[in-house]
């Protein structure tokens, strides 16, 4: 899998690359992040990359040119996605990562601002993606969310295959506590079904517990379990 990303901060997104699973990802040669400057495919000496909207509002739009220079300057191919960071997109979700991790080659076009030229959207974007209702100041760090989700799915990126399955089941539900030693922490002790080393009873008990977190903290989803709705 490549990632190529287009933002205005880049940096922003550097370090992360730099540790654990998508280091990890990285180094085995599953995945491959390039960072792009956007204000290098500026045509002009002051590296302009945004204009005043036209029609008379406040904020301002990227200009399409730079865009354009920067996607052009990549090699593209047939099953590129390009990809739009905006809070106008589709809400992210584990699905959608895990769809992304099946490709091959993604661009991420990192937003600030009031957005882009909605002729880049026309021409250039096949996906807009939302990390969540809420606004933040540019698209570098839902960037980095997707890549941190699609990097972790990627086939063996994960050494411990059996927390990635756990992981689409908690899609359905909410995930259940854990416990590590020791047995009593400050008087608060591990519930004894977990070191009773009866296997069933502990499924039973990690089902119950899901169900419970996942209704004091999401109804929402445990309605949707309930009813067999599929998740996408
Ligand atoms: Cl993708 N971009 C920005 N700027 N804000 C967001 C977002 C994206 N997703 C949620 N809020």
């Amino acid at each position: 899998m490549k990632i190529d990303v287009i933002a205005i901060f880049p940096e922003i997104l550097e370090m992360a690359l730099h540790v654990g699973i998508l280091k990890r990802a990285i180094d085995r040669g599953l995945l491959e992040v390039c960072l792009h400057n956007l204000r290098d495919f500026a045509e002009d000496n002051r590296r302009t990359i945004d204009d005043y909207p036209y029609g008379g509002e406040s904020g301002m739009v990227l200009k399409p040119e730079p865009i354009f220079a920067a996607v052009r300057s990549l090699e593209l191919k047939e099953t590129t996605r390009v990809v739009f960071l905006t809070p106008q997109g589709k809400p992210f979700n584990q699905k959608m990562a895990e769809r992304f991790s099946l490709g091959t080659h993604l661009i991420l076009i990192c937003g600030r601002y009031k957005g882009v030229d909605e002729r880049v959207r026309e021409k250039l974007i096949t996906d807009e993606v939302s990390i969540g209702d809420y606004v933040l100041s540019g698209g570098e760090v839902p960037a980095l969310v997707l890549i941190d989700a699609v990097g972790r799915v990627l086939p063996s990126a994960l050494g411990d295959y059996e927390s990635a399955q756990n992981d689409s089941f908690s899609r359905e539900l909410l995930d259940h506590p854990h416990y590590t030693r020791p047995a009593e922490f400050e008087g608060m002790r591990v519930p004894d079904v977990l070191l009773s080393g009866h296997h069933q009873k502990i499924m039973d008990w990690r089902r119950n517990r899901s169900m419970e977190k996942t209704a004091e903290q999401r109804p929402d989803l445990l309605r949707k379990f309930k009813n067999n709705e599929v998740l996408d």
